[in-house]
């Protein structure tokens, strides 16, 4: 990677790693190139991005004239960030869409229940985390809204349905399928540094139906014939087996801090609502995720948490951790 690149442009870069949609895509790109330090280390690079520029643009065009739409679902994103479910028909993706939250997908013995995605929030103590329930992933089928979620993703939920012979057939099929395209699942998030365009959306496997006969053979089957090196959470989504440590796992893998915010004159913060920010976040991120105006008029502020002593005066740039207290003053 180039020297010099700086803040805005990797800002960019992450959200361009996201970009559900072409359109998405073109203003991300053009971001990009736009926040990108001109000079000869980054020539390759801004050539790069001209070109995949250039060629999106094309295809726009050529869209248009086919009259082609692009994809008309949008699910707002809420809470502390999202985890998108995914599997093969019959995983039971739906089934813990409702045991985790308090959405009501129709869940049922035949594959292709699920038609569209659907959003529930799941709280994990005092935050709360959307998933989507998604239609299935067959090495036929892979929907492009699908597709797009999962790019637009924190973490991607993988199930297996250990209630049958054809799980495992399954879950291989959706990993095929994702290779074939510029949407793939890894250990951590990340964009392909050689080939602009191919997006890595952190993954959780998620054996389910641990309660059906012979389910733990055929998890003993998936580690020895599918190796994944996903960290991996077995659970029963009917029975709640494992479901604790699921929502811990999905939690703490969107990496972020909580941020509890105090007004000046008030002697409490406010513990019902706390922010929150990706880990490496700073003062000015809350300031700004509040309003811009108290971004541009910070003068001071001060912070109570594990990391500093009570009341520390602190500037924009103080990096916070989970669970601080910070009261603004513009
Ligand atoms: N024994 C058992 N059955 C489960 C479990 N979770 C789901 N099922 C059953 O598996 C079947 C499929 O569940 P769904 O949640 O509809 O599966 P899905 O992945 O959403 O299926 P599609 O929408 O078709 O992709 C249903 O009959 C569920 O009752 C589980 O933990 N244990
Ligand atoms: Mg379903």
């Amino acid at each position: 990677m180039p020297a010099n690149l700086t803040q805005q442009y990797l800002k960019a870069e992450e959200e361009y790693r996201r970009a559900a949609t072409p359109d998405e895509e073109l203003r991300c790109l053009e971001l990009m190139l736009r926040e990108m330090p001109k000079h000869k280390g980054t020539d390759k690079l801004q050539a790069e991005l001209k070109a995949k520029i250039s060629k999106l643009k094309k295809e726009a065009q050529q869209d248009k004239q086919k009259g082609k739409r692009t994809s008309s679902t949008r699910i707002p994103r809420q809470g502390a960030g999202r985890g998108v479910l995914i599997g093969g028909p019959n995983a039971g993706k739906s089934q813990l869409l409702r045991s985790l939250t308090r959405a009501t997908p129709e869940v049922a013995a035949y594959p292709f229940t699920t038609r569209e995605p659907i959003p529930g929030m799941m709280p994990w103590e005092d935050v709360m985390v959307q998933l989507l329930d998604t239609p299935p992933i067959t090495a036929d089928i892979f929907d492009p809204v699908t597709q797009g979620l999962i790019r637009g993703a924190d973490l991607a939920l993988l199930l297996v349905d250990l209630g049958s012979d054809d799980g495992l057939d399954g879950v291989q099929a959706v990993l095929d399928r994702l290779n074939g395209t510029k949407t793939r699942l890894a250990k951590e998030s990340f964009l392909d540094e050689n080939d602009l365009g191919v997006s890595y959306t952190r993954t959780l496997l998620v054996p389910n139906k641990i309660d059906a006969p012979d389910a733990p053979g055929r998890l003993e089957l998936l580690h020895e014939f599918c190796p994944l090196d996903f960290p991996e959470y077995t659970i029963s989504a009917q029975h709640g087996t494992g479901l604790e440590a699921l929502r811990e796992a999905v939690y703490r893998a969107l990496d972020v801090v909580r941020v509890y915010t105090k007004l000046p004159h008030k002697k409490e913060p406010d513990f019902e609502r706390p922010f929150t920010i990706r880990r490496g976040g700073t003062l000015l991120d809350i300031a700004e995720m509040i309003h811009k105006d108290v971004a541009q008029n910070l003068k001071t502020a001060r912070v109570w948490g594990s990391h500093v002593h009570d009341g520390t005066a602190v500037k924009g740039d103080y990096v916070l951790h989970d669970k601080d207290v910070v009261e603004l003053h513009v």
